[in-house]
């Protein structure tokens, strides 16, 4: 019981990784958003292994959402963002929506894959 406890916990926390790489193995993925235009737009899925521990799961998508609170708060006091933890790969893999933007629709479709490919493996 305990053990189970734990896993529950450690998913809650998003720690159950899913054996998906960044770009090269991907499981099949379309996602569709809605532009500024109000047009739908259909996307296929490339990864965002922004962390760079092999997976694409909640703990990339809570790096990209991080860094819109953050940029957004740095912007507002007119401050910019210095040595930030893994921006190389944000600026590379986080506007997935292809907007210009990261921001928290990239956020949500890093988790919308992430649960998708968690239904798979159960
Ligand atoms: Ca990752």
């Amino acid at each position: 019981m305990k053990k189970f406890i734990s896993v529950l916990a450690a998913a809650a926390l998003g720690m159950c990784a899913v054996p998906v790489t960044a770009s090269a193995d991907v499981v099949p993925y379309t996602f569709y958003y809605v532009d500024k235009d109000g047009n739908l737009i259909e996307h296929e899925f490339k990864g965002c292994d922004v962390n760079e521990d092999g997976f694409t799961d909640a703990r990339d998508a809570t790096i990209i959402l991080q860094y819109y609170a953050d940029l957004s708060a740095a912007e507002a006091w007119g401050k910019e963002l210095i040595d930030y933890p893994y921006i190389d790969n944000i600026k590379k893999y986080g506007d997935l929506t292809e907007d210009g933007w990261i921001d928290g629709r990239d956020s949500t479709i890093i988790l919308a894959y992430y649960a998708y490919v968690s239904g798979l493996e159960s």
